[in-house]
């Protein structure tokens, strides 16, 4: 029974079993993310046969140069999609802050993970173990190749200097490490325990010290967009408050027209069915900066009964199962907030960020 969309292998029973296959890169991180995945469905769906391929992607050939330096948008997906197009593979799993807000058409994402802790995390060289950003000596050099990161930390302390440092995980610790060369790096809290490293994080950065990027911490499921049966699928691991604050997120990103690599911060949480949200744009140096917070009712209004049956991507993001109007207002969140903060002057200060990012 070859459908096209799928293959089925025939297990020793000879009974037909359909085979899902996943593509994920190679790194360690993208391997345990993919795994974690893998196990969900697995749970969830005994019956099908799981296979994982392994890809190289651009993003993993150019290790020298900084990411915010190479024009190529979607550096970390492209030949996964690629690989969904031609159909070598079912569902991509990715970091969602790595995915842009306007997917390529043809994809969407149906699936967002419940969120891991999205905050940023500070790595210490072993021999300042157990001090803090604040405690470490004037010029201690801190590793990041974040615009985001470095703008806020800059201004928050004046005493630190901030270098680019590339690589996947591994090789940034090692770097840390087994070299002079940095005091300190930052990374996402996420990662570091996806990692097992929890224990090399020194600090936490609070929202005061450094807000983190859109759909920092959590996984998205990409897919086909017509392949309504894989949908389908994955579509019951969405946790819906990540769900809602990623589309806010995104939402915010997309209208401040920024990509994955402009200094653009927020902060959401959901409390008694409200969402709040904060964001923030800076100038490289930090020393310019927008924040602002808004907020919306993410409740299930009475009667709505609308649990969206079309297939509407919010931000890339298709939720079937999750309130259709609640979805709506947490997009319109999002927008409201960049309209008020490019109502100030957000633009102006993402061009100048943009413009000094690429002479650099
Ligand atoms: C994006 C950024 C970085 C990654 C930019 C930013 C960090 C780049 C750097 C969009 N993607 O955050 O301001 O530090 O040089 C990335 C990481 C994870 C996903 C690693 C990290 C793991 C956490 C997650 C790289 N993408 O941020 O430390 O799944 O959210």
């Amino acid at each position: 029974m070859e459908n096209g969309l799928y293959k089925y292998i025939r297990d020793g029973n000879s009974k037909a079993v359909r085979v899902i296959r996943i593509g994920t890169r190679k790194s360690q991180l993208a391997c345990i993310q993919t795994d974690s995945v893998a196990e969900k469905l697995k749970e969830l769906y005994p019956d099908i046969e799981l296979e994982i391929i392994g890809m190289t992607t651009t993003g993993d050939r150019i290790l020298d140069t900084a990411l915010s330096k190479i024009g190529e948008k979607s550096l970390f997906t492209k030949e996964l999609e690629n690989a969904l197009e031609r159909n070598e593979v079912d569902l991509v799993v990715h970091s969602l802050k790595d995915l842009p807000t306007t997917l390529p058409p043809g994809f969407t994402i149906g699936a967002v993970l419940k969120r891991e802790s999205p905050v940023d995390a500070v790595v210490l060289h072993p021999k300042h173990v157990n001090k803090t950003l604040d405690m470490l000596p004037e010029n201690s050099v801190i590793g990041t190749s974040s615009l985001r990161r470095a703008a806020q930390l800059k201004r928050r302390f004046s005493h630190l200097v901030f270098k680019d440092i590339r690589g996947n995980l591994n090789t940034r610790l090692k770097k840390l490490d087994e070299k002079d060369d940095y005091a300190a790096i930052i990374l996402a809290a996420a990662g570091l325990k996806r990692m097992g490293w929890e224990s090399r994080i020194g600090q936490c950065l609070t929202p005061e010290d450094c807000m983190y990027a859109v759909g920092q911490g959590a996984l998205a499921v990409e897919v086909r967009a017509r392949d309504t049966d894989i949908l389908e699928m994955v579509s019951v691991l969405h946790d819906p408050g990540t769900v809602l604050r990623c589309i806010a997120e995104r939402a915010f990103l997309k209208q401040l027209e920024g990509g994955c690599s402009v200094p653009v911060a927020v902060h959401t949480e959901i409390r008694d069915s409200q969402l709040y949200m904060t964001g923030a744009v800076f100038s490289l140096d930090g020393s310019d900066s927008l924040k602002d917070t808004m907020q919306t009712s993410v409740a299930n209004s009475e009667g709505d009964q609308e649990q969206v049956d079309e297939l509407v991507p919010r931000v890339g993001i298709t939720a079937t199962k999750i309130s259709g109007s609640a979805q709506t207002r947490a997009e319109q969140l999002g927008v409201d907030l960049a309209n008020l903060l490019l109502s100030k002057g957000a633009k102006e200060i993402l061009t100048v960020a943009r413009q000094l990012n690429d002479a650099r």
